[in-house]
């Protein structure tokens, strides 16, 4: 009795609430809906054993301690993008060469949120991940739940991952932000940064008051009872399971019609309640995409416009000259603020002195400046005036700002770099960069800090961070118990960072976040990364000669050699230890009988502990699989007796691996 009307509430609630927030229909008032979950959330409370992971009580959270890393199952990648027509026909001769003619393609707005990938199982939502850098993402499968466009349980019994970008409507940013203005808190830059704050809050009951939404735009099948031949019928069958799928879609035969697209939505757009940046341009037959295949870092088979950026013009007031961390010299424009593309600029990139010299740049110019998505705004031209020439012709400067050391430019190299290697501006940015969000991350460490410590000859290279005690810190302006204390404590857990972190944080020549986090997918730790070969390094995808001599070179450099060893005696994390959750194994139990012969049961234990399931040492009705061995016990005949499926080691092993 309770049961079935339990499973109506479940069944007639998330039926309603698939009608208001997927196919925007709602069927009834807010109350009818209220009062029916009121009445499921009771009968749940006095039934804890009834409630299933897809009710819809199952949407508000709790607090959570820190989101912990997955390793994705399948790679998100990103896409290529232009602002040329041209170039969007060049793509399209590519793929025809590769595919014969008459390619269809679909367009899809490009939406300007967040990317993520859910996993279902049978139908049911088991986990949720960030994009992160298309390898490594981070598991919100409790803060996603909140969104109520994301289905809890699907339509058909299926195992998919679906991707697909979060967003927050225009209207509900600026509801948003009228609110933090009212409570004194930092109002967000745009709709893109509110649905990431509200998307990385540890209490997913804050996430659940904001509104997010979902559009799913890809879909990995790996059990569905049809599999779709093109992209268009992939995004019937996405929208056939329960998704929310954006509209505004459309199949055309060949490259004009996409560009036709393109140009009807560069203003359409602007009525649209939600941010779109471009149009995704895809191949529509499956078998084309797979033919295409992709490069290191995107599909060949898709492609995005980019809608032309904001432009807006203001007065150059400075050039101001910085130093980095390879010792590059670079001018920065200071401007007079202007508001661009939501939010205010007051800096911008003007790239080298080539680009100055090119533009003819002079202080006191008014400069036209504009902003792609993402991108730090940079000066595109000088706009035309008497004043202009009445300037002085700006000079590059010829000695280092900091340490009047004689400037030069390298072989092949566009930029001027100081000549001194121990130049004190290259060696805070190197300190700088150590502490950085994309390096180490040390929260209470920044520029003014680092000065100070500098100065006062306490930190000259990241090793000596480590060394510093809290009395060192008490050396320091205007600092106190309390934030030495914090600054300590910050350094000492950045131990802690994950190795590719690590590996970002040496400033290796060409190798960024993105390298870093490719070559530790590949080489996860330090040993395996000393021992590598030129040769070796260049066959991972996406790492190139350069780079792979580069890392070659720094590992077999001396002083550098000398320096981790010194990381080394200070516990700095050497090894890759993400762990790689499963979702076939995650909330599983399992029980180990009889020997294994490819490993002891402790290590299988370990195992699966590591991706996510639990190991239990009798057999019961709550026994998801039970692994058995040579020679296994009574736990064995337990399992049969009670239906419980019953693994071989091969068996075990392939599920182990696959994921
Ligand atoms: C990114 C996006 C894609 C789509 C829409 N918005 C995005 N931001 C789409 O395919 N409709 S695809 C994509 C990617 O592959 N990185």
């Amino acid at each position: 009795m309770v049961l079935e009307r339990i499973k109506y509430l479940r069944d007639e609630l998330n039926k309603l609430g698939y009608n208001y927030y997927v196919l925007d229909n709602p069927l009834v008032s807010d109350y009818e809906y209220d009062n029916l979950y009121s009445e499921l959330k009771a009968l749940e409370e006095q039934n804890p054993e009834l409630v299933t992971p897809d009710s819809p009580t199952q949407r508000v959270g709790g607090i959570s301690s820190g989101f912990s890393e997955v390793k994705h199952k399948y790679r998100l990648y990103s896409l290529d993008n232009t602002y040329s027509y041209d170039e969007l026909k060049k793509w399209y001769e590519r793929v025809e060469k590769e595919c014969g003619s008459n390619i269809k393609l679909v367009c899809e707005l490009k939406i300007d949120g967040l990317a993520i990938a859910l996993t279902y199982r049978d139908g049911i939502f088991t986990q949720g991940a960030t994009r992160g850098n298309g390898i490594v993402g981070e598991e919100i499968t409790q803060n996603l739940k909140t969104i109520k466009a994301i289905p809890l349980k699907l339509f058909e019994n299926v195992d998919v991952e679906v991707r697909g970008e979060i967003y927050m409507p225009k209207t509900s940013f600026e509801k948003l932000n009228q609110e933090n203005l009212r409570n004194g808190e930092k109002p967000f830059a745009n709709p893109r940064n509110a649905a990431a704050g509200s998307l990385r809050q540890l209490d997913s009951t804050i996430t659940a008051k904001r509104d997010l939404s979902m559009f799913t735009y890809t879909a990995i099948i790996e059990r569905a009872n049809e599999i779709p031949a093109t992209h268009w019928e992939s995004l019937q069958y996405i929208k056939r399971l329960g998704f929310k799928t954006n509209p505004n879609i459309r199949l055309v035969d060949d490259i004009d019609g996409a560009i036709a697209f393109c140009k009807e939505w560069e203003t359409k757009r602007f009525d649209l309640d939600y941010a779109t940046d471009g149009v995704v341009i895809k191949v529509d037959s499956l078998a084309c995409q797979k033919e295409l295949g992709f490069t290191a870092r995107a599909p060949k088979w898709a492609t995005a416009f980019k809608f032309p950026p904001e432009e807006i013009s203001t007065r150059l007031t400075d050039i101001e000259i910085g130093v980095g961390k390879t010792g590059a010299v670079t001018p920065v424009a200071v401007l007079e603020p202007v508001q661009l593309a939501g939010s205010t600029v007051s800096r911008a990139s003007l790239h080298n002195f080539d680009e100055i010299k090119r533009l003819d740049v002079r202080i006191g110019d008014r400069v036209l400046i504009k902003k792609a998505a993402e991108i730090i705004p940079k000066v595109i031209k000088v706009v035309d005036s008497d004043e202009h020439e009445a300037l002085p012709i700006y000079e590059p400067p010829t000695l280092c700002p900091e340490c009047h050391s004689p400037l030069e430019y390298r072989e092949g190299e566009v930029n001027l770099y100081c000549s001194n290697e121990h130049c004190p501006s290259v060696l805070k940015a190197k300190l700088e960069y150590w502490v950085s969000k994309e390096a180490m991350d040390i929260d209470y460490i920044g520029p003014s800090v680092i000065e100070q410590l500098f100065n006062l000859g306490l930190v000259k290279v990241p090793i000596d961070f480590y060394k510093l005690s809290i009395d060192d810190f008490l050396k320091l302006d205007l600092v106190k118990e309390k934030s030495a204390q914090n600054m300590y404590n910050s350094i000492q857990e950045s131990k802690k960072r994950p190795f590719s972190r690590f590996v970002t944080a040496l400033s290796i020549r060409h190798v960024g976040k993105e390298t870093a986090d490719i070559i530790v997918n590949e080489y996860p730790s330090l040993n395996l990364l000393e021992n590598a070969s030129v040769e070796d390094l260049s066959t991972i995808e996406g790492i190139g000669d350069k780079i792979a001599k580069s890392i070659f070179e720094y590992f077999h450099k001396k002083e550098n050699l000398l320096m981790l060893e010194e990381f080394e005696i200070y516990g700095l994390n050497f090894e890759n230890n993400i762990i790689e959750r499963s979702s076939e194994l995650e909330g599983k139990t399992f029980v180990l009988t009889g020997t294994l012969s490819s490993m002891t049961r402790d290590e299988a234990a370990e195992k699966i502990k590591q991706k996510g399931g639990k190991v239990s040492s009798s057999v019961s009705k709550k026994t998801s699989y039970v692994v058995a061995g040579d020679n296994p016990g009574s736990k064995l005949d337990k399992a049969q007796n009670l239906g419980v499926i019953i693994l071989s080691e091969d068996e075990f092993l392939k599920m182990i691996i696959k994921t």
